[in-house]
């Protein structure tokens, strides 16, 4: 019998290549927050959704598993990027099994529902699995700058990628498993069709709050402002949008304004408040958190957002663990990643002396908030192949010029 189940899964396992081979060639298709929110309405249909997400599933996985195989193979063959590469094989396994199944049975949809959870616990735990992967290849490989664009540019990718496969299922799983919200009973799935943006802004400020308060016994005080170019003036501004990205994105934002502020100002018997201010227009809805925390130089801005540069390994014992407020990991890149899921963004402007402005830009209409999803092609491709070429930049030298030197050819 065990000798049955091994060849089995040995077939199906051998089976994969093929299978990825094949929706891979299928290119992703974006949804709109419109084709969410139907998905999710009174004639909503669980059994549309099912055959949706059947081929669609397998197409998005595929797409980045196409990915995941050309990272060089120093890092492919870390123990940690071979566990979430085989979570990777196991999912996609467990989808195809319904491709031949009935849509109008219901026990085939409510199993279904059951394999999505199942696919969704399996991958928890991909973000700290994939960042032990990095150090696991830090430690064991001297890192130059080509791969760390390698890396960013292949978990930007990745974690874009995973965010939206968690947005299908989190959607079908929420919408078809046959209960209702209590908490939050207008929504629709992690939808909300009325997102008050200001109401996001005090619940994140309030927990990055607590956690300022109980490391630094003090925490500075938010002043928040609400901006409107449209008539409905005195309406509380709101889109439609997945509180929880935007809860996300404000907390880590916040986190980092009240460490920079607290570190600056330790010496100091007030604090300057962080200011917010939300503003929508006809296409934007833009969120600007504003701290005097002293800012960053210019050179460490890139620095902010690697996956490489913040991957540090865990304090060992004894060690002195750095504070559980701001920008440790990966907060502030897979934040921008929330953002432009929708086409938005998460851009710092910051002045070394002074603060940091940080701003979220979201899409105002609902027509606009379109999933952006990665796709797998030939200039994919050509990303990860690694460049041996010299830059075509010069590298500035710290060398005082020497004029008496004769110019030579290159
Ligand atoms: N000044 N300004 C910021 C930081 C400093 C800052 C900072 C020292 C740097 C790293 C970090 C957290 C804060 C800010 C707001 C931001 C981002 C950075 O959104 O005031 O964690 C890695």
């Amino acid at each position: 019998m065990k000798f049955v189940r091994f060849i089995m899964k040995n077939a199906a396992l051998a089976s994969v290549p093929k299978h990825i081979e094949h929706f891979s060639k299928f290119s992703p298709s974006p949804l709109s927050m419109k084709q969410f929110l139907d998905f999710g309405s009174i004639n909503a249909c669980e059994k549309t959704s099912f055959v949706f997400l059947r081929q669609e599933l397998p197409v998005r996985l595929s797409n980045i598993m196409k990915e995941i195989n050309l990272l060089p193979n120093k890092l492919l063959t870390t123990p940690s990027v071979q566990i979430v590469q085989s979570w990777y094989i196991q999912s996609l396994l467990e989808i195809l099994e319904f491709l031949d199944k009935n849509p109008d049975d219901f026990k085939v949809l409510g199993e279904f529902v059951d394999a999505l959870v199942t696919i969704r616990n399996r991958h928890n735990d991909v973000v700290p699995t994939m960042a032990q992967g990095i150090i696991e290849y830090k430690e064991a490989f001297v890192h130059d700058l080509v791969t760390n664009q390698n890396i960013q540019y292949f978990l930007d990718r990745f974690y874009m990628s995973r965010i939206s496969i968690r947005m299908l299922i989190n959607q079908h799983t929420l919408i078809f498993d046959g209960t209702l919200n209590p908490v939050h009973p207008n929504t629709i799935g992690s939808i909300d069709p009325q997102c008050e943006v200001g109401d996001v802004v005090q619940d994140a400020f309030h927990s990055a709050k607590m956690l300022c308060d109980q490391y630094y016994l003090r925490s500075p005080d938010l002043i928040l402002q609400e901006m409107c170019s449209k008539k409905k003036k005195n309406l509380p501004m709101s889109i439609v949008y997945v509180p929880s990205h935007l809860y996300h994105m404000l907390f880590e934002l916040f986190k980092n304004a009240m460490r920079a502020t607290i570190e600056t100002h330790d010496n100091s018997n007030n604090l300057p408040p962080i200011q917010v201010m939300v503003s929508l227009g006809d296409e934007d809805m833009s969120i600007k958190v504003s701290d005097k925390g002293g800012g960053v130089p210019f050179r460490r801005m890139e620095k902010l957002f690697s996956y490489m540069y913040s991957t540090a390994p865990a304090p060992q014992i004894g060690e002195r663990t750095r504070p559980p407020l701001a920008g440790f990991g990966y907060g502030l890149p897979i934040s921008r990643l929330y953002a432009q899921y929708f086409q938005g963004d998460l851009q710092l402007f910051s002045m070394e002396g002074h603060g940091t402005d940080a701003v979220i830009y979201l899409k105002a209409l609902s027509t606009d908030s379109i999933e952006r999803l990665p796709v797998y092609n030939k200039t994919a491709l050509k990303n990860y192949k690694v460049s041996l070429e010299a830059d075509d930049w010069c590298i500035p030298s710290k060398e005082p010029l020497d004029l008496s030197v004769y110019k030579v050819p290159k």
